[in-house]
């Protein structure tokens, strides 16, 4: 029952060095503050904190020379998700749904890959969901900036020179039209090129303007396998309009509104096919009296079923219906 109760396993991935502002480490700190757990809790889940990673010991050296001289902090980037990467399959494997706490978006490598292989392992398909104003699809061949925040993505979809960040872990890479992005109104040239080629699915804010979140969520939702799916939602600050969520070190204007985002939330719980959440990119040294962590664990708390009113079945399944 989507509605039912669910085992949900925390765990916190205090990484700021795939971003260039430091402030995201305090992430996993500041969403515990602002009562992630016990709103969960108060919608009737069980919820297990797991503490956060210890990241592993790489050095810059120990990966391939063009990476570490491209990427900024390669070695402890690989660190965190190598470890994420561990610790995620393992909450995944004792049967908790896993919300990870960044953490700079670079998290995602390790969690999402972990995910991966787990649906691999139980015979389910992985969809993506990326929201951000952002398509974190930048290579370190076409990064502008050498930020690994910007990357997730395309190592994701199997990029190879990015593989060596997660060590000898082996994960079947995700089917570009299994990748939704949205939210979109940042994109780099290069990186523009390569998502047409690759033939990621784009949604940006123009789209989101001229029919609304519902209709694009909805056409997403309506051709996922109820049966089959699992779908990972990576949810990015700066996805939110900076008016709404100003603790994010790279914002762009023209974001989600307040509830853009928590009717996102709502129907992606009433679909019933979300199987893991990320919640990344915040950053605390830049929020304004915890306003930001405040909203990403109301929203969390929308993903697992706060609703205004009680919603009988039939109005539930609407998201998926039409
Ligand atoms: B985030 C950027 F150049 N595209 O690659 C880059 F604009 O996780 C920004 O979405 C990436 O916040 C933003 O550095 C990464 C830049
Ligand atoms: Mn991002
Ligand atoms: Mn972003
Ligand atoms: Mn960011």
């Amino acid at each position: 029952d989507i509605a039912g109760p669910r085992d949900i396993g925390l765990l916190g991935i205090p990484l700021e060095a795939g971003g260039a502002v430091a402030g995201t480490l305090m992430g996993p700190a500041a969403l515990r503050t602002a009562g992630l757990a016990a709103r969960l809790t108060g919608l009737g889940h069980r919820v297990h904190d797991h503490g956060d990673v210890t990241p592993a010991a790489v050095a810059d050296r120990d990966l391939p020379a063009e990476l570490a001289a491209r990427c900024r902090s390669a070695g402890t980037v690989a660190g965190f998700v190598r470890a994420a990467h561990e610790r995620a399959l393992s909450i995944l494997e004792a049967g908790r749904m896993p919300v990870f706490m960044g953490g700079d978006h670079s998290i995602s490598m390790g969690t999402v890959s972990a995910v991966a292989r787990h649906c691999a392992a139980t015979g389910r398909d992985l969809v993506l969901l990326w929201l951000d104003a952002h398509a974190d699809f930048n290579t370190p061949a076409t990064s502008p900036s050498g930020n690994i925040h910007g990357m997730p993505v395309a190592m994701l979809c199997g990029d190879e020179s990015l593989r060596p960040l997660l060590g000898e872990h082996r994960f079947p890479p995700l089917a570009p039209e299994n990748v939704h992005l949205f939210g979109l109104r940042s994109i780099d040239q290069e990186e523009r090129r390569a998502i047409a080629l690759n033939g990621l699915d784009g949604i940006d804010m123009r789209l989101v303007d001229e029919f609304g979140v519902s209709v694009l969520l909805r056409r997403i939702l309506a051709d996922l396998d109820p049966a089959r799916t699992h779908l990972h939602v990576s949810l990015d600050v700066d996805f939110l309009d900076p008016e709404v969520a100003p603790g994010a070190g790279t914002p762009v204007p023209g974001g989600a509104t307040y509830r853009e985002a928590h009717l996102v939330m709502e129907m992606l719980h009433d679909s019933g096919l979300v199987g893991s959440l990320d919640i990344v990119e915040l950053n605390p040294f830049l929020d304004e009296r915890g306003r930001s962590a405040v909203v990403l664990a109301e929203l969390t708390a929308s993903l697992f079923g706060r609703s205004v009113l009680d919603r009988p079945a039939g109005q539930r399944g609407i998201a998926r219906a039409a």
